[in-house]
């Protein structure tokens, strides 16, 4: 299926020929635009962004690039391609054909974790909408500039859904997505890391590398699931997802990079003193950013993710590359949990540990990143390692949530934590010398804030100093 992109709302779902569904997309369009710019990226209305959009599903037209004003920015539907005669792959269903509509028995369930996975995505766009103002660079700036369209986009991915599948509650909720505000007391969003603030850049390159990487591991789940037209727009979401862990992964890269090259230069570990921003600090934005992200996964046991694998509605990362029965009625899996004065491992019954095991899916990535921070510093030969803090510590959700955890994973009494926690999340002061950094935008094309290296290479073969961002 060919993709007009000229089309009012560009999409490859063949739209035009369900009027209904395009009146009723069309009718939500301009609610949409509207909540883009109260909520969107502050001040951006005039700006041509070099940005990236999608014009088809193949390798080749997804990644389209051109400067765009950012309003007009061609949000569409994009399905990946169908896999002829797909067929459920885990669950009491497994082995039936995918369903192309809804089944009714699994309606709440599925509007449930649609409305729960597009609340996410306009969430972030208003979590970052101040950034532009401080950014680093004009690369940067178009960097967030993209992410931000394509959550937008995500947004647009989950309303398709419930506007084509969910009749008239899913149009409600579809109005709802417009309602609820990032960190709004009233109308808070939906899961807790998207209530919290991403006031600075380094908050909002742990942001990208560690939750959008939760984005990255809820879709690939999702992409497994027997509902067809979830699991195509999920595949196609993923595309997108890896350039925006690419962002953050990049991102955190450069101030570690920056901060290391301040302590060779300047033979000192007082980064501060020379405008960096300090190695120890950025362990501690990423202890806080990856102990939140955890707590997206949801309850290491959870009756709803065994009942939404059972149904068939959300599988496991990878699902079809598990060597096992895909049913798991009978199947363990070793979960952490509190015992006593530590923490043990116990078998759970896999069905109830699903999310868990995403979860641990989800570590073993984010570890690998880290990883690469680390040789980074290592290229320096600087005696510091960055190290992801233990799963129990710092979190809201689930069986830790009762307890006080150091990042070495070992429990301590609420007196402790209050004495120490300082030394292991930012403190007001860490924040406040963050912000101080960035009080205004960097925008020389190749001119880079001192607190953070240049990138390698530009975008799309782009050269670094290339103007990504033009101000009217
Ligand atoms: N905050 O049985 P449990 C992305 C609630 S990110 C607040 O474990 P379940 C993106 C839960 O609702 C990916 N509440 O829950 C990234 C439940 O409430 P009830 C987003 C929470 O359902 C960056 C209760 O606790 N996608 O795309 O197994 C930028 C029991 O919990 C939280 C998805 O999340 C929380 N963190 O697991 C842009 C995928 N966690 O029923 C975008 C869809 C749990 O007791 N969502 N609760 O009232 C899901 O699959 C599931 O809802 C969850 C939770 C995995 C999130
Ligand atoms: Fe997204
Ligand atoms: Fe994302």
């Amino acid at each position: 299926m060919q993709v007009d992109i000229n089309e009012r709302i560009p999409n490859n779902v063949d739209l035009a020929s369900d009027r209904r569904l395009l009146r009723a997309l069309e009718s939500w369009q301009p609610r949409y635009l509207e909540w883009w710019r109260e909520m969107g990226p502050e001040g951006t209305q005039s700006l041509d962004v070099y940005l990236r959009t999608a014009i088809s599903v193949d390798a080749k037209g997804w990644a389209h690039f051109d400067y765009v004003k950012m309003p007009e920015y061609r949000w569409g539907i994009f399905l990946a391609k169908p896999e002829p005669d797909r067929r459920i792959a885990f669950g009491a269903h497994k082995g039936e054909k995918a369903w192309q509509e809804v089944p009714g028995e699994h309606r709440t369930a599925l509007r449930r974790l649609i409305v729960t996975q597009g609340d996410t995505e306009p969430a972030s766009v208003e979590q970052q909408r101040h950034l532009g103002r401080t950014c680093p660079s004009l690369y940067d700036l178009r960097n967030l500039f993209q992410v931000n369209v394509e959550e937008g986009r995500h947004l647009w991915a989950m309303v398709y859904l419930l506007h084509a599948y969910f009749g008239r509650d899913g149009r409600e909720e579809a109005e709802a997505m417009l309602e609820r505000h990032a960190g709004d007391p009233d109308k808070p969003r939906i899961l807790g890391a998207f209530n919290e603030e991403t006031p600075d850049w380094l908050s909002f390159f742990m942001f990208t590398f560690f939750t959008d990487r939760d984005g990255k591991y809820q879709l690939a789940a999702l992409a497994e699931s027997g509902f067809d037209p979830l699991a195509r727009s999920c595949r196609f979401m993923l595309t997108e997802e890896a350039h925006h862990m690419f962002v953050g992964e990049q991102g955190v890269a450069r101030v570690v990079e920056r901060a290391c090259q301040i302590m060779r230069e300047r033979r000192t570990d007082d980064v501060r003193a020379w405008g960096g921003i300090d190695l120890p600090t950025i362990q501690k934005y990423l202890n806080f950013h990856f102990s939140v992200s955890l707590d997206l996964f949801g309850q290491e046991l959870s009756t709803n993710a065994a009942n939404y694998y059972t149904a068939g509605l959300k599988g496991r990362f990878e699902e079809t590359r598990i060597d096992d029965d895909h049913r798991l009625l009978d199947a363990a899996y070793p979960v952490a949990e509190v015992d006593g004065d530590g923490i043990r491992m116990r078998e759970a019954p896999a069905l109830t540990a699903i999310n868990e095991r995403l979860r641990d899916d989800y570590i073993r990535d984010c570890a690998k990143g880290v990883e690469r921070w680390n040789r980074v510093i290592a290229k320096h030969e600087i005696p510091f390692r960055l190290a992801l803090p233990h799963r129990a510590f710092n979190r809201r959700v689930g069986t830790f949530a009762s307890v006080r955890a150091t990042p070495e994973g070992r429990l301590v009494s609420e007196a402790e934590w209050t004495r120490r926690h300082g030394e292991w999340l930012p403190t007001e002061e860490d924040r406040a010398y963050v912000r101080s950094l960035m009080t205004g935008a960097v925008t020389e094309p190749g001119k880079m804030a001192n607190w953070l290296a240049p990138p390698a290479t530009g975008i799309n073969g782009k050269p670094v100093d290339f103007e990504y961002v033009r101000f009217a």
